[in-house]
């Protein structure tokens, strides 16, 4: 990992810490959905902490993000609680969406986390919003939207990119080129695999980010902070990382063979945590037994919140119509059903 002067060590513990917090939440709700505590499956992010992290550690609080289905990580960089996260994973009251929403809903307006989001590329077209209002109010936020490889050749993406240019919108779009959509990879379904290029058909800036290199994501996105912030339009990152899970929890069930043991095992030599941890041993005052102790806090939290979960009571079906912008049909109570 190259040195990054600029970056504190106070900095860099705190994105050590954001990324085990990412890892080992996760880790934990693996074990969750594997006994029925979780229902359905999960999309895990564990492999590319690297990415949430580094983008989210170079926005303000004001600004906002967009997510996707594999969205855990982006909520917890964005300062995402993890108790909250995990009541809404168990569908319970306490939850983020008041256990309505699930894994691929979770939003925090507070955080200007304008939601997760099931459909490959809908984020963009929000974060698009977000920014096109941001510039009309003159607030000077801006805002980022995540989205995979597998969303890289959505027309509404394209439409979303054009426009964001155009306008020079304050929006980052974050392509986490993991290499897969489900179980296809980026050769079967781009003609350019090299996705970075698609920003200059639009007159964007594209850059090519190691995506498991989280000083280098932060300082690519950083840079492209300050231009958006500057009036200097949208800049689009393809962070090269991989998820080291299945597409989701359930794929450990499914004997796919889509990719080798062996390439997994290349990527997990490049780990975002073990690589910045040993920086950190490199360049400050820092140690087996701190990594350990910042370990074990997280730990703690995370045990915490599935106590929390565990304890929070289910939503109220009395209450399922509520917090709807409809009632879905006439006739129907807008108080909820008469069970
Ligand atoms: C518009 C749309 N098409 C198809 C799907 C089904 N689907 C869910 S995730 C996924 C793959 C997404 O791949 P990518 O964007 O690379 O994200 P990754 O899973 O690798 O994080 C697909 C095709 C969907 N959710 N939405
Ligand atoms: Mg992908």
């Amino acid at each position: 990992m190259t040195v990054h002067s600029q970056v504190t060590k106070k900095q860099a513990v705190r994105f050590l810490q954001q990324m085990l917090r990412i890892r080992l939440f996760e880790e934990r709700v693996i074990r969750l959905v594997n006994d029925n505590e979780i229902a359905g499956v999960t999309h895990e992010y564990i492999g590319q902490e690297a990415v949430a992290v580094g983008v989210c550690e170079a926005l303000n609080e004001g600004d906002g993000i967009t997510s996707t289905h594999r969205g855990h990580g982006h909520i917890i960089a964005k300062g995402g609680r993890v108790d909250r996260m995990m009541a809404e994973l168990f569908g319970r009251k306490t939850g983020y969406n008041s256990g309505r929403g699930g894994s691929m809903h979770i939003a925090d307006l507070s955080l200007n986390i304008y939601g997760a989001n099931g459909m490959v590329a809908a984020g963009a077209p929000i974060a698009m919003g977000a920014a096109w209002a941001h510039k009309v109010k003159g607030t000077n936020q801006v805002a980022a939207s995540f989205f995979g490889d597998g969303a890289i050749n959505q027309g509404v993406l394209h439409e979303t990119m054009n426009m964001a240019s155009l306008w020079a919108l304050p929006v980052l779009f974050v392509c986490e080129n993991n290499g897969y959509a489900v179980t296809l990879s980026a050769e079967q379904s781009s003609a350019n695999t090299r996705l970075a290029e698609r920003a200059s058909a639009y007159n964007m800036n594209g850059k090519l980010v190691d995506g498991m290199n989280v000083l280098e994501v932060f300082a690519e996105a950083s840079e492209a902070v300050q231009l958006a912030r500057a009036g200097g339009g949208p800049t689009f990152l393809e962070c090269k990382t991989y998820r080291y899970m299945g597409h989701h929890t359930a794929e450990s069930t499914m004997n796919l063979n889509y990719r080798s043991k062996q390439e997994i095992n290349e990527w997990k030599k490049k780990d975002p945590i073990v690589q910045l941890d040993a920086w950190l041993r490199q360049y400050y005052d820092w140690d087996v037994a701190d990594k350990q102790q910042l370990e074990e806090e997280i730990r703690a939290e995370i045990e915490a919140a599935v106590v929390y979960a565990r304890q929070s009571p289910a939503p109220d079906p009395l209450e399922s119509l509520h917090n709807m912008y409809a009632t879905p049909y006439a006739g129907l109570p807008a108080k909820g059903w008469n069970l």
